[in-house]
């Protein structure tokens, strides 16, 4: 066998672990919600994705030698179907970190993003199947090594640059949080998009109704307590906000938990997450935003406050908090509706 074609297999192999990588620190970029881990991972996440750029030369030689052989293969369907996603991935990432959160008619940036980079999953497969390249002993030489060194470098040099160039010409984008994400609506709640993770819409209510914390049923009117939080919400959709939060310390309600339970929030639309005992002194069931009752769709008459934690943890509309034994990370890393 050639060199060239030995180049060409390190070049798939290169593409293969910066695409399985990118998803992996993309998914965790979703996940973390506290500096710095989420600038390590932000980080990390770009020059991974950039890195895809800096080997398209090398792709484009094995693309091309395909193509003149004309003999009919099968996955060429995928090859070209994975081609367009990962250039719309990669463009669309590149356009939220530069023009910052922004809605383009329906859609943001980051739903494109993260939309395209899930459905290149199965022509990802598709293609590796229908060309596996197998390791080989000398993949763990020197020189590639080496050359592994060199693409870092090269995938960091081009996100240094874009980040650069983008703080240099004022792009809105510089302005974006570790996590990414865009400043909407900070100490003014009623500028704060309302968002769902994926199929709530906002419940009807009546402003009697009663939330069920352990065995007691409680009114707003005891619930509207005076604990103050100033935190950011930051949507994995790409925006963020600061308010002061008002209502009552989760830790107040409950009293003492034992120290392995966890406690469940749900609310009316069924709509739950899992958190560790160690956690509730850290939430808070708030009432109002910025001094004002919540609005319908932020999460009337109660949702609850969980600094340090993306949006997706901020359940709206609670209707019950319960004690459990099963330990909090027995669910779903993402919630399901
Ligand atoms: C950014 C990701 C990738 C894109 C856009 C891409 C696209 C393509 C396209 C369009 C072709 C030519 C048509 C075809 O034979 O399918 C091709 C050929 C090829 N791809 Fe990929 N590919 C990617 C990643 C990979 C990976 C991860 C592997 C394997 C680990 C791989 C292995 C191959 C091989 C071996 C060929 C040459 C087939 C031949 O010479 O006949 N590719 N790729
Ligand atoms: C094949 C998969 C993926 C590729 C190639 C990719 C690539 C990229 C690129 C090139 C950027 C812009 C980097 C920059 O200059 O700052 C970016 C940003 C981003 N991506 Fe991905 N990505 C992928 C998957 C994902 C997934 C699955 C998620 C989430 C579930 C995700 C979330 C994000 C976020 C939140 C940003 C913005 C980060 C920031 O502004 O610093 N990505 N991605
Ligand atoms: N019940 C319920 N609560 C929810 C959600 C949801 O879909 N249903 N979405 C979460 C997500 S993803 C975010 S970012 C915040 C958004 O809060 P907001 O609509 O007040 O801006 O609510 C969280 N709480
Ligand atoms: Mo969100």
């Amino acid at each position: 066998m050639s060199g060239g074609r030995r180049a060409g297999r390190r070049t798939n192999v290169a593409l293969l672990s910066l695409l399985v990588l990118s998803l992996a620190t993309g998914a965790a970029a979703f996940a973390i919600g506290t500096l710095p881990a989420a600038t390590v991972v932000a980080v990390t996440h770009g020059a991974l994705g950039v890195g895809l750029l800096v080997l398209i030369p090398w792709k484009s030689v094995i693309v091309r030698r395909a193509q003149r052989r004309r003999t009919h293969r099968p996955g060429r369907v995928a090859g070209t179907a994975l081609g367009v996603l990962v250039v719309l991935c990669v463009a669309s990432g590149l356009l939220h970190t530069l023009a910052g959160y922004r809605v383009y008619g329906p859609i943001t940036a980051l739903q494109i993003h993260v939309g395209t980079a899930l459905s290149l999953i199965p022509f990802l497969l598709a293609h590796v199947i229908a060309h596996p390249q197998r390791p080989r002993p000398a993949d763990l030489s020197r020189r590639v090594l080496l050359r592994t060194a060199g693409l870092g470098a090269a995938g960091l040099a081009v996100y240094a640059a874009v980040e650069g160039g983008s703080a240099l010409l004022g792009l809105p984008g510089a302005r974006r949080r570790a996590t990414g994400s865009g400043e909407v609506g900070s100490g003014t709640p009623e500028l704060m998009p309302v968002t769902q993770w994926l199929s709530d819409s906002v419940p009807v209510l009546d402003a009697g109704d009663r939330v069920r914390i352990r065995d007691q049923e409680l009114g707003l009117a005891e619930l509207d307590g005076t604990d103050d939080v100033t935190a950011i919400l930051d949507c994995t959709g790409g925006w963020y906000a600061e308010q002061v939060w008002s209502g009552t310390r989760l830790d107040r309600l409950l009293g003492t938990l034992p120290a392995d339970a966890s406690i469940d929030v749900v609310s009316v639309t069924g709509y739950r997450r899992r958190f560790p005992a160690s956690a509730t002194r850290d939430l808070l069931l708030a009432t109002r935003a910025g001094g004002t009752p919540l609005s319908a769709g932020h999460g009337a008459p109660v949702r609850l406050v969980a600094p340090g934690r993306r949006g997706f943890w901020w359940v709206k509309w609670v209707a019950e908090v319960r004690v459990v034994d099963a330990p909090w990370w027995l669910q779903s890393p993402f919630p399901l509706q």
